[in-house]
């Protein structure tokens, strides 16, 4: 009797469900009900709290731009039709409830990240229907919460440079997909991009010069833009985190203070950062405190990848030869694991926790002030070695997470592995499609997943576009949705339907439905 009850009870959610809320990323239950909620000019959005009031400001905008209604806001909630709270409800960060009734909606969420998602949810319903003197939403009540607290993008300017208002539109974007994390690669060989007030040649020099053009004017930005993009990303519930990149990858920072470089090998000229003498520490801790001190996040980046290209410039050079000798240092591995513990230290006497890729997974750092950045899919050792280290872990494995590899098997500009490539359906799979019978994926310590948008190979904004959109989308499913709801049909057919959100909004982005498109 009871079996047959819940049958008939489920069979009945699944016609409910059927009938299709276009919301990217899928929520965790939609429960529609009968009749419409109708908005228009002058509906009022009130808060309980004051700390809410941001977050109807944002939605007043919001709504002004796509729907072309202004609504009031109000800062107490007697007398609203749209009501923005918080309550008691789920504590994890970002859980709302979502409840459209005939005369009123109401948003609840224990804390304002949920509150802020809750409104983007309604904003994507908003953005669904047609323009016009009001709008009408069905009535249904959802109720929400994110798989992963971690559901990040990381942008390379350092290969090529974007500006404040790509930026600020991929900003836009990551809110609109409920991403949180924004990780942003500032340094690398082809430039230096962040202003360091005590060592301005890092730009000044550093700055000059990208991939695609040794010599063009320098590009970075100022402390001061920095400050207004975090802003605007905290008003998006996103926190930015930087990433100076060490020891590897210091090319721009050498040229701009050679005293620092580690030396050079063919192919890879001064590379690395010289492990061996004290004023390289000195000179990368005031960085790392000048960053630490402009990112509220607490959280620095430290890089440590792909160093053994450049370490053979290690052992080459004489003086670091016997610097090893000296201190019994077996191989340049540990040196180079001398030199990261030594930084982080710096990092973390800053107060600031140590992100890095997982090439740092051998560095013994402290437990609960590191995230490590699993990214090379082929050794899968390196996830277990840092889940065992009892490290915390971003999951962003080239397959199927790196946005420079094409997207098509037609597609030219691009990288593939050993002829594999990533489409949106396996970035929607990641990580369960990818990573079947990997264990370490049940580990708590996996808090997330994250997709990296490498430059060597993007050079304009509409490229960018092309590689972005998208796969942001499955991104947003992948860091968002309960592995038992995803459903790939179900998830191409609201995909579908959000391509016309792209075209409004003059992306230039990869129809996989019609890949003739463009
Ligand atoms: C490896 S991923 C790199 C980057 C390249 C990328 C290209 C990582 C930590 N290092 O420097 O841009 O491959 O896919």
């Amino acid at each position: 009797m009871k079996i047959k009850f819940v049958l008939v009870l489920l069979l009945f959610c699944g016609s409910l469900k059927a009938q299709n809320i276009n919301i990217i990323p899928q929520p965790k239950s939609v429960i529609n009900g009968t009749g419409q909620f109708s908005f228009s000019n002058h509906s009022t959005v009130g808060v309980n709290d004051a700390s809410l009031l941001p977050i109807a400001r944002y939605f007043q905008k919001q709504v002004s731009q796509s729907a072309g209604f202004t609504l009031a806001v109000d800062n107490k909630d007697a007398g609203s039709v749209i009501h923005l709270l918080l309550t008691n409800g789920d504590p994890t960060a970002g859980a709302y409830s979502l409840k459209i009734v005939a005369n009123e909606i109401t948003i609840s969420s224990s804390n304002r990240d949920g509150v802020f998602y809750g409104v983007v949810s309604l904003l994507q319903m908003i953005k669904d229907q047609p323009r016009g003197e009001s709008i009408n939403l069905a009535t249904l009540t959802i109720t929400d919460t994110p798989r992963y607290q971690w559901r990040g993008l990381m942008l390379d300017e350092s290969r090529h440079f974007f500006g404040m208002e790509k930026v600020k539109q991929i900003l836009d974007w990551m809110a609109y997909y409920k991403l949180n994390k924004f990780h942003w690669h500032l340094t690398d060989a082809q430039g230096w991009r962040l202003e360091i007030k005590k060592y301005p040649k890092l730009t000044l020099v550093g700055g000059v010069g990208n991939y695609s053009d040794s010599v063009a004017d320098p590009q970075y930005y100022t402390q001061a833009q920095i400050k207004e993009i975090i802003t605007y990303a905290a008003e998006r519930f996103i926190t930015v985190i930087p990433e100076i990149d060490m020891p590897g990858h210091a090319t721009a920072a050498n040229k701009a203070y050679p005293q620092f470089s580690g030396g050079s090998v063919e192919g890879y000229p001064n590379f690395t950062f010289n492990p061996a003498i004290d004023s390289t520490y000195q000179f990368l801790g005031n960085i790392i405190k000048e960053t630490s001190a402009l990112f509220p996040s607490k959280m620095i980046h430290l890089g440590g990848d792909e160093v053994a290209l450049g370490v053979k410039a290690w052992s080459l050079n004489p003086s670091i030869a016997s610097f090893m000798q000296k201190n019994n240092f077996a191989d340049v591995g540990e040196l180079e694991r001398y030199f990261f513990k030594r930084v982080a230290d710096t990092a973390i006497n800053a107060g600031d926790k140590v992100l890095a890729w997982d090439e740092a997974t051998g560095t013994n750092l402290p437990a609960d002030k590191t995230i490590i950045f699993w990214w090379r899919q082929n050794l899968p050792g390196q996830l277990h070695l840092a889940v065992q280290k009892g490290y915390q872990v971003v999951l962003c494995p080239r397959l199927p997470m790196y946005f420079d590899f094409v997207q098509d098997a037609d597609h030219i500009s691009g990288r593939r592995w050993k002829g594999v490539y990533n489409t949106v359906g396996s970035v929607y799979g990641f990580p369960e499609k990818q990573l079947q019978n990997n264990e370490d994926l049940q580990s708590k310590q996996i808090i997330g997943v994250q997709a990296n948008i490498w430059t060597e190979m993007i050079g304009s904004e509409k490229r960018l576009d092309f590689m972005l959109f998208p796969r942001i989308a499955g991104l947003a499913e992948a860091g968002w949705t309960a592995p038992e709801l995803k459903d790939e049909e179900a998830f191409n057919n609201r995909l579908k339907a959000s391509i016309k959100i792209y075209d409004a909004a003059n992306i230039y982005y990869f129809n996989p439905f019609d890949k003739f498109f463009h």
